[in-house]
């Protein structure tokens, strides 16, 4: 049973117990179809919605999106809700999100535990919400709270909802008993059946120009992407439509949302990340080793944010350098960071100091000695990691976990130069550690499965998306990234400029293009690693030859004011440069190639189908040990 119903004295209890995060399947809307039936027909005076296990109802079943919908639809299940004859009240734990927040503002109140939070994150899945939540948030709270809080879609916390007016008490102590106790002083009081539907649209000075602003505000930080835009259509509608209409204009935007091939994108990628974590193959017995202390060595760009990581998530740090100079700019630049996110209004000041509280600095490996787990991420040269490994086999203690944030070197061979090398695994961030969220977990020959274990499940808790990786060069971003740089290339030999294949790829959904990415990493980079190969490991030279020559004219990039743009030395913006044209046309003169003009979906199909391509090539290889979501 997904959904009981029981009496406690006065009140109707309904709990919701569909593991793991009860989320509204046919099973779960029957059910509470069911439970309110019975409420509807006893002497209960008020009906309590609880919900078992870990969290509240924290959406619909995204599982069933695609498919035909089962009567009763969450819609028919908030109508018989919100209807009841009698005061029904949420009792929200853990999360209330999407249909589940949506169920939650069909009840006539709301209660809290202070760790909950509630959201309508359905924007992330391409989705808006679709059971009421465009009609009934902006009754609350108003047109431009409800702009911000639906298109952002992100959690609100329990006293910041309380505070908004989206949820009526925050509760302390055990909830159940507390969400009782509140439901009788409700009965106590003759409280009446508040319906959110009821009320009207509070929204002074917000007429057609604020919201045509807002979607241009919009169109820009969420370019190309249909659901935040429909979202205001439906908040719109809210201030001019009766209730049900806006229902019915929300219901058609949001099936055109499910339909669309951008929500079924969002949805494949949420199964996706919740699928790569898991080793096929690793004994479900296995238990992660306890991580309460991080030992990282190098206090560059690096070394500084996956720091950051750690002490975001509560885990204190030992930062190591060589020196106390590296080691002082190293910290500084840390302190710089959290200035800027300070400054943006995303942290305060004093979780701000209480995160760089968490991180120590230090000069000596014996610091480390009690750390459950060291990375490190010192200079990219296989002598210099040999001889930190070296080190950490010798001052680390027993069972510690060892890795390497190497990007290409061999991970097996780094573990032969310690006397452990079932600790020693790969954990590659990608740059800037502390915002991108792949985390690639390098599993070399020896490494133990409960250090794989640990690595994968610390992954999560610090916020981050591990996916388990071969030893293999470039393992799996950097080296699908490279075949997608190999393209741009190609078609700027070919004949494509610069901005069109960067406007190819941005208009795609991509932030940046490629040869914008390359101008603000500095060309030098990759001009001073092929240095270092040989003709043969290079490869076919219209994969680098531009390049090559942009370096040799020192165009590094934005740090030189040019590259395969020309920047404003001020503001840095940047413009395309007539001579950078010049130099394609005379290395494909050089290179024998016939320039010709290509279309759009050509750049398009070529850059996408490279990294397809070398996915399936690095699953061919063992490099990774499934498709990433192969569910859907
Ligand atoms: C919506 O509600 C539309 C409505 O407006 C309109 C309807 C008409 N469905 O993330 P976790 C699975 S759209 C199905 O690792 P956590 C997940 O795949 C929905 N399955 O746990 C995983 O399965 P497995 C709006 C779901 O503790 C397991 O649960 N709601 C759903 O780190 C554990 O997940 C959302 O977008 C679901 N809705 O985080 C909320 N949710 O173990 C989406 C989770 O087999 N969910 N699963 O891999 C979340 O954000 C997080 O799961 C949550 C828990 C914060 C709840």
């Amino acid at each position: 049973m997904t959904v009981t119903y029981h009496r406690e004295q006065e009140l109707g209890i309904i709990t919701v117990d569909n593991p793991p995060v009860n989320a509204l399947s046919h099973a779960v809307r029957q059910g509470l179809n069911d439970a309110l039936a019975q409420a509807r027909n006893d002497d209960s005076e008020a009906v309590l919605l609880f919900c078992a296990g870990r969290t509240f109802v924290a959406g619909a079943d995204i599982t069933e999106f695609g498919k035909p919908v089962q009567s009763p639809s969450l819609q028919q299940v908030n109508e018989r809700l919100e209807s009841l004859g009698k005061p029904v009240v949420a009792a929200i734990h853990g999360t209330a999100l999407g249909g589940g927040f949506e169920l939650a503002l069909c009840c006539h109140y709301r209660c809290a535990s202070p760790s909950a939070a509630v959201g309508l994150p359905e924007v992330n899945l391409g989705l808006l919400p679709g059971a009421g939540g465009t009609q009934r948030v902006p009754r609350l709270i108003g047109p431009q709270a409800a702009l911000d809080m639906i298109t952002g879609g992100q959690k609100i916390t329990a006293t910041d909802a309380a505070g908004l007016g989206l949820i009526d008490r925050v509760l302390e102590g055990e909830l159940k008993p507390a969400a009782i106790a509140y439901a009788r002083e409700l009965i106590a009081g003759g409280a009446p059946l508040r319906r959110i539907r009821d009320l009207s649209v509070p929204a002074p000075g917000f007429n057609q120009n604020a919201f045509d602003e807002y979607r241009k505000q919009l169109g820009k930080r969420k370019r190309g992407q249909q659901a935040p835009q429909k979202i205001v259509d439906c908040i719109e509608a809210a201030t001019r439509l009766t209730f049900d209409e806006g229902l019915a204009f929300e219901r058609e935007r949001f099936t055109e949302c499910v339909a669309s091939e951008q929500s079924a994108a969002l949805r494949h990628i949420f199964f996706a990340e919740r699928t790569a974590p898991k080793i096929r193959g690793l004994d479900t017995a296995v238990q992660p080793r306890p991580i309460n202390r991080v030992g990282i060595i190098g206090a560059g760009t690096m070394g500084g944010g996956i720091a950051m990581v750690f002490a975001n998530a509560g885990i204190p740090v030992t930062l190591l350098e060589l020196n106390d100079e590296g080691l002082q700019r190293g910290l500084a630049l840390i302190d710089k960071n959290y200035g800027i996110t300070i400054g943006k209004g995303k942290l305060s000041e004093q979780e701000a100091a209480a995160r760089q509280a968490r991180i120590s600095g230090s000069t000596d490996y014996h610091s480390l000695a009690d750390a459950d787990l060291v990375i490190e991420a010192v200079f990219e040269s296989m002598d210099v990691k040999r001889q930190v490994f070296s080190k950490l086999d010798e001052v680390c203690k027993p069972g510690a976990i060892l890795a390497t944030n190497t990007s290409y070197l061999d991970v097996n061979e780094i573990a032969a130069t310690t006397t452990r090398p079932e600790d020693v695994v790969g954990m590659h961030f990608f740059s800037p550690a502390n915002v991108m969220r792949l985390l690639e977990v390098v599993r070399a020959d020896k490494t133990a499965d409960d250090v794989l274990a640990t690595a994968m499940s610390l992954g999560k808790r610090i916020g981050k998306v591990p996916v388990l990786a071969g030893v293999c060069y470039g393992f799996i971003g950097n080296r699908m990234l490279r075949q997608y740089g190999r393209e741009a290339q190609l078609c700027m030999i070919e004949g494509a400029a610069p901005e069109q294949i960067d406007r190819v790829l941005t208009s795609f959904g991509m932030a940046m293009g490629p040869l914008a990415v390359g101008d603000l990493a500095g060309l030098d980079i990759g001009y001073k690693a092929r240095q270092a190969l040989t003709a043969e490991q290079k490869g076919d030279p219209r994969t680098y030859c531009i390049a090559d020559a942009l370096v040799e004219q020192d165009r590094l990039g934005q740090k030189t004011g040019a590259g395969y743009y020309r920047y404003d030395p001020q503001t840095r913006a940047r413009t395309p440069d007539p001579e950078v044209l010049e130099i394609i046309q005379a290395q494909a003169a050089q290179h024998g190639v016939q320039q010709r003009e290509l279309s759009d979906g050509e750049i398009l199909d070529r850059h996408l189908l490279a990294l397809i391509n070398e996915g399936f090539r690095i699953l061919d290889s063992g490099g990774r040990d499934r498709p990433t979501g192969q569910r859907y």
